[in-house]
């Protein structure tokens, strides 16, 4: 959290130094004029404090609701799919396995109560998760099974803007290496920017099962930078 509240100041300082310019160009005036203003001009001074305060105030309300949105989970407003869905003997009814499962909020670990995605067995299964817009991601929690809790081990975090070979292929965050049966484990991406998250367990033919991805991050303001 701690990064995204700094690149937020820093966003909201340039910010201001930006509004600071343009107060100053649609005024007409230089920062000496505006310390050491004459006093037969109350109408414009009183028209620049205006804008002084009004650029102000909407700076703090967007540091505000920046800090906020930076504590929210912000997989719950994704949208996810996933390599497969288990269907078959294990499938009793429609709703297990669904990618979206694992961003339902619910972190039960337990496969038959619905609230996990779950591929077939298959080469290299991923998930994928649309945030719907960039996003600095510092931390990603992921919520294990209570049954096969090695089936993770060794599945791979991917962060970045590209569907080339369905996301897969974005900058790795990290490799799992140990999440136990019913935890859930926390991973530091510090702050890699991109609006897909993926998790694949690459190489290997596998099970891909998550009861529960939150990810934690700051919208991207400034999409050039
Ligand atoms: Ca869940």
């Amino acid at each position: 959290m701690q990064g995204g509240r700094l690149r937020m100041l820093a966003w909201t300082l340039r910010s201001v130094a930006i509004g600071w310019k343009g107060i100053q160009k649609a005024t007409g005036a230089k920062t000496d004029n505006v310390r050491f203003k004459k006093p037969q001009e109350p109408d414009t001074s009183k028209h620049r404090m205006k804008v002084i305060l009004q650029a102000a105030l909407t700076c703090m309300m967007l540091v505000i609701s920046a800090s906020d949105y930076s504590d929210r989970n912000v997989a719950l407003r994704g949208r996810v799919t996933q390599s497969s869905v288990l269907t078959g003997q294990w499938q009793s009814v429609g709703y297990l396995g669904l990618a979206i499962n694992a961003v339902d909020g619910n972190l039960d670990p337990n496969y038959y109560h619905g609230s996990c995605s779950h591929t077939h067995i298959e080469k290299s299964p991923w998930w994928r998760l649309d945030m719907l817009d960039q996003y600095h991601i510092d931390t990603v929690k992921i919520t294990n099974r209570n049954e096969f809790a090695e089936r993770l081990t060794g599945a791979e975090i991917r962060i970045g803007n590209s569907l080339a070979n369905n996301g897969n292929n974005n900058p790795r965050c990290t490799v799992i290496t140990n999440i136990g049966a019913s935890a859930t484990g926390t991973f530091q991406c510090h702050g890699m920017k991109g609006r897909y998250l993926n998790i694949i367990v690459p190489g290997i033919t596998a099970f891909l099962t998550l009861c529960e991805v939150q990810v934690f991050g700051d919208l991207v303001y400034d999409h050039a930078g």
